[in-house]
């Protein structure tokens, strides 16, 4: 990328001149350096919230200029968004896809204007190789084996014979959902005390994680062993539902969550949860290290996944340090 600061210095001012008037939707830049477009799919969670924050606090102590644009929970948006960074010329465009398919062309784009692409959080499935560089994200399928791992501990310490398990999914045909629901089927299939009841969509969402508890209550009622959630904010939107019927949480029912954030913890500590497996949603720094490997022309790792661990009742709760997210 041969451009003059002078070429960026205009390109900069064309571009906050077109985005006047969107607000909110665009984050400029304010001096000309190496340049970062990042499309996040929205703010439906704690988690989300605390990755968007994370990416922005790395920016600044790279000094890397950040444009942020938030998809609102809606692909056109993300696509727009990456049109948008492509005519802007930025260096290096990443972004959190929302779904796994519908990528090809909008990638084919970035790749002909010759800007490096880095998938952050979730992973994408295309027909064409080589439109992305690099993955930074959880391992999701370990996450649901670490899940699988702790009810089957559990079902052993409680010496239950049958396991009834609701499952509350994440937005159908994203990667987190995907992975967390077959490593989590692959880790209990082997034993033959556990049956899925049922698997709902709660597209990561409080609301509907609340909306399909209510329905799961009262179609299958006492019968429910487990919840199985796979997000923090779809489980504390359960709860109150739970806590609505005569079954106590973290009792009679035995709950089970993915992120570890902070209000997670807490209903952890209050007894309310039994399990949250940490989904971290630090990526910002492995980012900027990415951005700057791919500016100077380095060869970049395919996936760099975090390390993870499981908070639960097998441990001493109140020795779990503020998550920060
Ligand atoms: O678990 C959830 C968020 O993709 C890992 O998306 C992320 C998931 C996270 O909204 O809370």
């Amino acid at each position: 990328m041969l451009r003059s600061t002078a070429f960026r210095l205009i390109g900069i001012m064309l571009s906050l001149l077109l985005f006047t008037g969107c607000a909110g939707a665009v984050e400029e830049p304010d001096e000309p350096g190496l340049l970062l477009g990042f499309s996040q799919i929205g703010s439906e969670s704690a988690w989300r919230i605390g990755n968007t924050r994370d990416i922005e606090n790395s920016a600044e102590e790279y000094g890397i200029s950040l444009m942020l644009e938030n998809a609102n929970q809606n692909q056109e948006n993300q696509i727009d968004a990456i049109r948008r960074f492509i005519a802007y010329k930025v260096d290096v465009i990443a972004f959190s896809p929302i779904v796994e398919d519908g990528w090809d062309n909008v990638l084919m784009e970035a790749k002909e204007a010759g800007i490096p692409v880095v998938l952050v959080d979730r992973d994408i499935r295309t027909e064409k190789e080589g439109l992305t560089t690099c993955l930074i994200g959880a391992d999701f399928y370990n996450e649901g084996v670490m899940a699988g791992q702790y009810l089957i501990r559990k079902a052993d310490e409680l010496g239950l014979e049958e396991v009834n398990i609701v499952e509350i999914t994440g937005t159908q045909n994203s990667t987190p959902m995907e992975q967390r629901q077959a490593g989590f089927a692959d880790t209990i299939s082997s034993d033959p005390r556990m049956h899925i009841l049922e698997s709902i969509d709660g597209d990561f969402i409080k609301s509907r994680g609340a909306e399909c508890m209510r329905y799961l209550l009262e179609t299958y009622g006492e019968e429910i062993d487990v919840v199985y959630s796979h997000n923090d904010e779809m489980t504390l939107g359960a709860l109150p539902e739970i806590e609505k019927t005569s079954m106590i949480p973290g009792k009679d029912i035995i709950i089970i969550s993915i992120d570890a954030g902070q209000e997670a913890i807490d209903v952890l500590k209050d007894g309310r949860i039994n399990c949250v497996v940490e989904c971290t949603p630090n990526l910002g720094d492995e980012l900027m290290e990415i951005v700057f490997k791919l500016k100077n022309g380095e060869e970049v790792e395919a996936v760099i996944h975090p390390t993870e661990q499981v908070f639960s009742d097998e441990m001493d709760v109140n020795s779990i340090a503020p998550r920060g997210y």
